[in-house]
């Protein structure tokens, strides 16, 4: 049952809310795909965390649960050949683009049979052939090389997009300044997309930020910017289709903050001790996957049965990854060197 007074408290809160609507024109068939892009990065997030707990999943790993809209979202609008970078918190972003969830798993088990033959882990997860070029531990990092990305398909004529998610902690690195300055001054086709949770680590926005809607300075560069509901992917989907539009059409960059709560942990055992829960947990009631979905059947979008059957399709290939990645086989430690550096071939 819905809990309306919990409900009307949050809208009230959080000023990015906006109501589910349907945008014109979007196929029942994006829709689900869209929603199945959440559903399965939900999954595979809630099966890594008791492999990460028995060691079998190593390194770190930060959860994007909550968040999947935002990838799901921006991603529905994106081609094969258009190209995203990433963060620390970058699964969802993998599996929207449209990322092999067995060479994921793999991945993090630290096997050769993963998209960085297991040396990468979470955090480094890079797979060129579907234009993913790199989640990045370096807060910020991926904000300038997507720039060099977008001024890449400028230079060869080519009308591929380039997406980079970044944090609000990301956007107040420097380098977030520079890179939307010369993406503006250059009129670069790339959408800097904000998943703004309003906490980075343990320290909360408003400590650290003044103006705290941060689409705000992209408009002092000189670029379209936009602020949406983080928790509606018909909202991401809109907002970011119109960026899209413009920069094939070679009108430049956007910036796009996508406005949400952190509800987890920053990472997998953060057992959050530095904030007080009561005022966070609420948010649940965002859940983009649930309100997508109420909204879908209240629309005569999609049924029940449709819906169930999706959570059991992903359920399913997770079950599969996980196999793949226990099957698979850990690099032969004389390796280690291997891959480390390019082999002074020019990649044309
Ligand atoms: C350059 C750099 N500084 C600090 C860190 C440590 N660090 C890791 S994640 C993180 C917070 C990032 O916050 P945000 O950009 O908002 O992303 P979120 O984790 O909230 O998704 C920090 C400070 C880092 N990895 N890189
Ligand atoms: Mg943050």
């Amino acid at each position: 049952m819905k809990d309306t007074n919990v409900l009307k408290k949050i809208k009230k809160e959080f000023k990015a809310y906006r109501e589910m609507f349907l945008p014109e024109g979007l196929s029942t068939e994006k829709q689900l795909e869209m929603y199945k892009n959440m559903v399965l990065t939900r999954v595979f997030e809630e099966t890594v965390k008791p492999l990460w707990m028995e060691n079998k999943v190593i390194g770190y790993f930060h959860p994007y649960i909550i968040a999947e809209a935002i990838a799901a979202g921006v991603c529905a609008n994106l081609r094969k050949t258009d190209l995203i970078g990433s963060t620390h918190r970058g699964h969802g972003h993998v599996i929207c683009k449209g990322g092999d969830i067995n060479k994921m798993m793999a991945e993090l088990y630290g096997k050769e049979e993963g998209y960085c033959k297991g040396r990468g882990g979470s955090m480094h997860i890079a797979c060129m052939d579907i234009g993913m070029l790199g989640a990045t531990g370096i807060v910020g990092g991926g904000i300038p090389s997507a720039v060099g990305s977008a001024l890449a398909s400028h230079v060869k004529g080519e009308d591929n997009v380039t997406v980079v998610f970044h944090g609000d902690g990301a956007s107040n690195s420097g380098v977030w300044a520079e890179s939307v300055n010369m993406a503006a001054a250059w009129n670069l086709p790339v959408i800097f997309v904000c998943e703004n949770n309003q906490w980075a680590i343990a320290t909360q926005i408003n400590r650290v930020v003044r103006e705290t809607d941060l689409y705000k300075r992209g408009i002092g560069y000189g670029v379209p910017s936009f602020q949406c509901d983080g928790f509606n992917v018909y909202d991401i989907y809109e907002t970011t289709r119109q960026a899209v539009e413009r920069a094939r059409k070679g009108e430049g960059p956007t910036v796009i903050e996508a406005k949400y709560l952190r509800v987890l942990g920053h990472h997998a055992t953060d057992d959050n001790w530095y904030r007080d829960m009561t005022g966070i947990e609420p948010y649940w009631e965002l859940d983009p996957i649930k309100r997508m979905s109420e909204f879908m059947l209240e629309q005569g979008i999609a049924t029940d049965d449709q819906l169930k059957a999706i959570h059991e399709e992903c359920k399913k290939a997770v079950e599969a990854s996980v196999e793949y990645a226990e099957n698979g086989h850990f690099p032969d430690p004389d390796s280690i060197y291997d891959y480390v550096y390019a082999n002074g071939e020019i990649i044309k």
